[in-house]
């Protein structure tokens, strides 16, 4: 991988940096990205499964796609492209972390300013009263467990058509909106409102990177796209810039 000269310098002279995640960061550690050739579980689409009415409609149904999906999760690790963000977190003098991503890997890598805009899977949240629960059985059978209000538990995740935690998209868009260099990563930008945050940060004067396997809706409107896996192609960036191995 050859990074541009520009970004070389856009980077070692940025002061604020924010960074967009998205499943795709994940995948190198064995957790399925939501779109694309793996991205489909028993035939449904993510738009089927993850709303409030699917819960609703078939809740033994919904519940165990998150049980499935919690159990990689509690088996897979980090990968250098988490490491090499949280590295990178140490290095910048004002790094912020956004991500789309429920699956904690990034704060299991070290970063320690996530703002999670999804919500996280670990924790449980009742689908009536909204109480967070931060225990989950994923051993559980059978019965979906119940609040103390009578209400089921769900994941503490946000469904399509549900409110994204305000304070964490108000940060996001800030950071969109002051940064000096955004990287888009793993992700398809096509989820409102995560996906309008590059966009801004352009508008905004920002030089955006795309990171991704494969072009995406926004990489005509990137400054540059970066084509290969994030885990290979941060902690390079680390090692250019910084003169940091992280394999080490
Ligand atoms: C690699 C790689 C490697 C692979 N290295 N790369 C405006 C316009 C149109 C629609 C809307 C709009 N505003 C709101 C909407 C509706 C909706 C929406 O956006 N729909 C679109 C699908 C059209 N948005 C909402 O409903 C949001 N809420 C909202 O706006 O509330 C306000 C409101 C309320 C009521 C009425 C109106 C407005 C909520 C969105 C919640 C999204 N939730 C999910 C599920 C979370 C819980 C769970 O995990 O189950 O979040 S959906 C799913 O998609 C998940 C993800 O975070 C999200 C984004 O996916 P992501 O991360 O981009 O993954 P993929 O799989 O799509 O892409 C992976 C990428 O990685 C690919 O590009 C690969 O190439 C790449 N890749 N390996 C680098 N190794
Ligand atoms: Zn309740």
């Amino acid at each position: 991988m050859c990074f541009s000269e520009i970004l070389i310098q856009k980077i070692k002279t940025a002061n604020r940096i924010a960074v967009l995640t998205g499943a795709g960061i994940s995948a190198e550690s064995g957790v399925p990205t939501f779109r694309g050739k793996d991205g489909l579980w028993k035939k449904f689409r993510p738009e089927e499964l993850a709303t409030y009415e699917a819960f609703m409609r078939n809740p033994n149904l919904v519940w165990e796609w998150y049980n499935y999906r919690r159990k990689i999760i509690s088996e897979v690790n980090p990968n250098p492209g988490h490491f090499a963000l949280a590295s990178m977190e140490r290095l910048v003098p004002e790094f912020f972390l956004i991500t789309q991503n429920v699956d904690g890997l990034h704060q299991r890598a070290g970063s320690l300013n996530v703002l999670e805009l999804h919500g996280n899977i670990m924790r449980s949240r009742c689908v009536k009263c909204g109480k967070k629960s931060c225990t989950v059985n994923i051993e559980e059978k059978g019965e979906i467990p119940r609040c103390e209000c009578g209400g089921l538990m769900g994941p503490d995740v946000v469904w399509f058509g549900e409110m994204l935690p305000q304070d964490v998209l108000r940060n996001a868009f800030n950071a969109a909106e002051k940064c000096d260099i955004f990287f888009s990563i793993g992700t398809s930008t096509v989820v409102q409102p995560a996906a309008s945050l590059p966009m801004v940060a352009k508008r905004t004067g920002a030089f955006v990177v795309e990171i991704n396997v494969e072009p995406t809706v926004i990489s005509e409107n990137v400054d540059e796209t970066l084509i290969g896996m994030s885990g290979k192609i941060l902690p390079k960036l680390l090692k250019k810039v910084w003169d940091i191995d992280i394999s080490k």
